[in-house]
């Protein structure tokens, strides 16, 4: 596997440099954060991007994301259009020399909690999602009052995305999906290059916008849809496992002994109830998942891609991007490193 850390790019306060300096992590998964979805990634983006990542010892081992435009997602007449634009983006992106891509398809949102400082009894603050709070917050005024999303939308553009979502059910969200990856997939294995969708997080609707990415019948059913190893999974452990029926040891040994995870997150969660979690440090005891079979599944089964520790609480004063400051996921990195080299001596 390519042990790999998240990195936002020249505003990061997490630099290059210090990422380098984390035992046994190779490389960063990173995006051109600029860009708005739809838009296409030129050659000379791309490389200016991959090149100050080698320039700094680590390699460009995914690209995450490579977002999906709103009216593909919502079956627009106009999807043709930006799908086009994907496709010059794969082609861009695979001639740089990249293989790895993670996109996914949720509505409106991407990843979604109620607070992104909740405090922890040991003195540390994790991001944390509590159902019946999410419930309360008001949208009529845009975005504002979303932990996370406070400036993505005003009130008019979120009323009239919301608007556009109205009827769009889950079944449908499936054909919209379904029309994307026929049209992406097979050129994407043309070019060698291996797409991994991330799972919703959290994995229910929200706001009442449909969410379909969220078991393991949803990742049989997508891998399903074009069988090709181009058509993979960005497998996300934390994801996936604020659903306690997600049994995530056996969904990665299901998923890597087909050789479909093109990507690993791995991170773990404490449930506090129906809807309701928190995240904890990485290690198995802290939460819920079953990180130690996590990883000698993928160490058995011969996973060789991209793997993160995904975000970490706050400790030792540390401020920046929420979950994704350079601390708690450097001492992530340390444990999957150090799980991996057991299993791996071990004989895998
Ligand atoms: C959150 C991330 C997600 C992920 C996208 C992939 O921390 O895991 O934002 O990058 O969902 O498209």
């Amino acid at each position: 596997m390519q042990l790999s850390l998240r990195w936002y790019g020249p505003d990061d306060p997490v630099s290059l440099k210090d990422i380098r300096q984390i035992p046994g992590v190779v490389g960063v998964v990173s995006a051109l954060h600029e860009m708005a979805p739809g838009e296409v990634w030129s050659p000379e983006s791309i490389d200016a991007m991959a090149d100050q990542i080698k320039e700094n010892g680590l390699m460009l081992t995914a690209v995450e994301s490579l977002p999906v435009h709103e009216d593909i997602k919502l079956g627009n007449p106009s999807r043709d259009h930006y799908i086009d634009n994907y496709i010059i983006s794969l082609k861009n992106l695979a001639a740089s020399g990249v293989t790895t891509i993670c996109y996914n398809f949720m509505p409106v949102f991407d990843w979604t909690r109620t607070d992104l400082a909740r405090p922890l009894p040991d003195g540390t603050t994790s991001l944390s999602y509590n159902h019946a709070d999410l419930a309360r917050i008001d949208l009529s005024h845009g975005t504002r009052d979303l932990p996370g999303w406070s400036t993505a939308f005003d009130a008019p553009q979120l009323q009239k995305l919301l608007r556009a979502y109205d009827g769009v059910s889950k079944e449908m969200l499936w054909d919209h999906l379904t029309y994307f990856l026929h049209r992406v997939i097979p050129v994407a294995e043309d070019l060698g290059l291996r797409l991994g969708i991330h799972p919703d997080d959290p994995p229910w609707p929200i706001f009442g916008l449909p969410r379909i990415i969220v078991n393991g019948d949803a990742l049989r059913r997508l891998i399903g849809i074009e069988d090709s190893p181009a058509n993979g999974l960005s497998l996300c452990t934390g994801s996936l496992g604020a659903l306690p029926s997600n049994d995530l040891p056996a969904l990665v040994d299901e998923f890597s002994s087909m050789g479909r995870i093109v990507f690993m997150h791995v991170r773990n969660v404490h449930i506090d109830g129906e809807k309701s979690f928190h995240e904890t440090a990485h290690p198995s005891a802290s939460g819920h998942i079953d990180i130690y079979a996590i990883i000698e599944t993928l160490v058995k089964n011969g996973f060789n891609g991209p793997l993160r520790p995904d975000h970490g609480r706050m400790i030792w004063r540390e401020t920046g991007n929420p979950g994704y400051g350079l601390f708690d996921r450097a001492l992530g990195a340390a444990y999957l490193n150090g799980l991996w080299e057991a299993f791996s001596s071990a004989g895998g």
